[in-house]
């Protein structure tokens, strides 16, 4: 299975890492410590040398209860910053927005792929992305960041997470977007509770038995709080742990925060599980 983004096709036989870069003074995890171009550079830079496949830019925090940002603040923190990025790595750079106008600069500022906590539901986004040759990952949420925690809830989380993913990536192919350039994600801890989280976990063979690779983001997240009893910056080896077994279960991209980590990890797994 390959993924095409831009100028870059990626080999999906091996799991492939998405460093996050969060140009963000409020993200949940490490928002506030790359808000300037030159040191997000270095920073994203230093997660390639870690091994990343993908980096992931993102101008405005998703995490729960998050102030939205306005447009013209986010093209500010992330425009410079691709520009710079862009003939300094040669990895794809991903844009982490679901905003068209972001989306649309930031790849004339060389981004290869589009990464969408809202599955390219904005209107033009779908436009924005056919009218391109970048890859684009499909997220599933339920409600808005500021709403998203408010008692989610489903009759059958993995099959309706299933169901929009699948309606979501016919409509792209529908409007010319090829189907080697779609990612799906089942958006873990985007309106889901803890059980609707390891529901997916456990179940995710439904979703990487689709026939499009899936990428999975648990890097860090509340739910691995909840099960381990660590705050926000002490979930590494959680976090590894739920990466490996993502892997095992078939994922196909992996977006974390501790790129070295999670590389060395997947190579214990490509050498066992060969
Ligand atoms: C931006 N962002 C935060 N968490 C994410 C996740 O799990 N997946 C994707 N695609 N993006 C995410």
């Amino acid at each position: 299975m390959k993924l095409h983004c831009g100028q870059f096709t990626l080999d999906l036989a091996r799991p492939q890492v998405m460093g996050i870069l969060n140009v963000t003074p409020d993200s949940f995890s490490d928002g506030g410590q790359y808000t300037q171009t030159d040191l997000a550079v270095a920073q994203a830079v230093k997660l390639v040398e870690a091994g990343a496949d993908v980096i992931d830019i993102g101008g405005e925090s998703t995490r729960p209860n998050a102030d939205p940002v306005s447009l013209q603040e986010e093209l500010d923190r992330v425009v410079p910053v691709i520009e710079a990025l862009a003939s300094e790595i040669n990895i794809p750079i991903s844009i982490d927005t679901y905003k068209p106008a972001v989306m649309r600069a930031a790849i004339a500022a060389g981004a290869s792929m589009v990464n969408d906590v809202k599955a390219l539901q904005e209107a033009d986004a779908v436009a924005v992305v056919a009218q391109s040759d970048v890859g684009i990952c499909l997220m599933h949420m339920q409600g808005t960041p500021q709403t998203m925690q408010n008692d989610p809830y489903y009759e059958d989380v993995v099959q309706e997470v299933a169901d929009f993913l699948l309606a979501r990536a016919a409509v792209c192919e529908q409007a010319g977007i090829a189907r080697e350039r779609l990612l799906l994600d089942p958006g873990f801890g985007f309106g889901k509770t803890r059980a609707h989280n390891i529901a997916l976990i456990q179940q995710l063979n439904t979703l990487t038995a689709l026939d499009y690779p899936v990428l999975v983001g648990l890097s860090r997240k509340s739910v691995l709080g909840q099960m381990t009893g660590n705050d926000v910056d002490a979930r590494l080896y959680a976090s590894v742990s739920a990466a490996v077994i993502a892997a095992l279960k078939g994922a196909k991209m992996l977006r974390v925060h501790d790129v070295k980590a999670t590389v060395e990890a997947l190579k214990v797994v490509a050498a066992i599980d060969a």
